[in-house]
């Protein structure tokens, strides 16, 4: 209950701050997105992960003003980056699935998206299997409106949801974002290299990026080329960082 509270309070007092992770797209060496991940920064405890209070948000519904907060954070500082001319890529932003099921969901993302200024065609929204297998007419319907907006849609940890491929013929889904629990032995593991595979090549045949997350060796990124995958982000690359450490590191890049 305290932690609620503190959470509640860290929403309106800015002690969330966002990481930024990189994506490359192994064809040309290029960044060419930012994934935001929020992280709070405690005035007494320090750094908080999200998987410390993720979960609590995502149970007693702070997850919808984190969650607002989240992208207007992003939104803004794309803005940012845009106004001093760096860093000019996508940004990518996690949305739960109770903020999927919001209602008021895409009203609210367009509203911020209008507060802010921000071309939506330099966002990207990462959802999961579970968010959109809930109700399929409400999900078209979403999705076609963020859509029509220029928003691109992601799948997130794909391959670990317990949902069927039907959904990818009726949704307009931009990437696949292979979960890093099978990247992770793909060196090693003759099942886990398969079934990479298998994502990678039904990725081709939709016509959508595919991305192998959790790339943390050299060993993975030496097969990842092989099986034609297009895009990497992992610790290999970077892991997320601050605002700050992105700027100093990759503006030169750009
Ligand atoms: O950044 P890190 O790897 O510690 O994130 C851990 C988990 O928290 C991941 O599953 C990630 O998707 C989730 N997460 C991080 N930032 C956000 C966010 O802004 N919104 C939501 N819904 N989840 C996030
Ligand atoms: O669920 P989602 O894919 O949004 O999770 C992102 C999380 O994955 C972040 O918390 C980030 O810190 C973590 N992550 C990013 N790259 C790597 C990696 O190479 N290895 C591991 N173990 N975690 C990673
Ligand atoms: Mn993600
Ligand atoms: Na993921």
């Amino acid at each position: 209950i305290q932690m609620e509270t503190e959470l509640r309070q860290a929403i309106l007092e800015n002690e969330l701050i966002l990481y930024y992770q990189p994506r490359l797209e192994l064809s040309t060496g290029n960044i060419i997105c930012l994934e935001a991940l929020v992280r709070w920064n405690h005035p007494r405890l320090g750094l908080i992960a999200p998987n410390d209070f993720i979960p609590l948000a995502e149970e007693c519904g702070l997850i919808l003003p984190l969650g607002e907060w989240v992208l207007r954070e992003a939104c803004l500082q794309k803005v940012r980056w845009l106004e001093a001319g760096i860093l000019n890529y996508q940004i990518a932003v996690n949305i739960s699935p109770c903020q999927f099921q919001d209602e008021h969901f895409s009203d609210k993302a367009i509203h911020i998206i209008e507060k802010t200024g921000i071309d939506p065609s330099y966002l990207e929204f990462e959802i999961t299997e579970s968010s959109i297998m809930q109700n399929m007419e409400t999900t078209v319907a979403v999705l076609d409106k963020l859509c029509k907006i220029g928003i691109s849609i992601s799948i997130d940890d794909f391959g670990i949801g317990y949902s069927s491929l039907n959904y990818l013929k009726h949704f307009p889904i931009h990437c696949l974002k292979i979960d890093r629990s099978f990247v992770k032995n793909i060196h090693s593991n003759k099942d886990d290299l398969a079934i990479t595979n298998a994502i990678i090549h039904l990725g081709h045949a939709l016509n959508v990026q595919v991305v192998a997350e959790g790339v943390e060796e050299l060993s993975q990124l030496a097969i990842l080329k092989e099986t034609t995958c297009t895009t990497i982000q992992g610790y290999l690359l970077s892991p997320p960082v601050s605002v700050f450490d992105i700027e100093q590191s990759f503006n030169q890049y750009n």
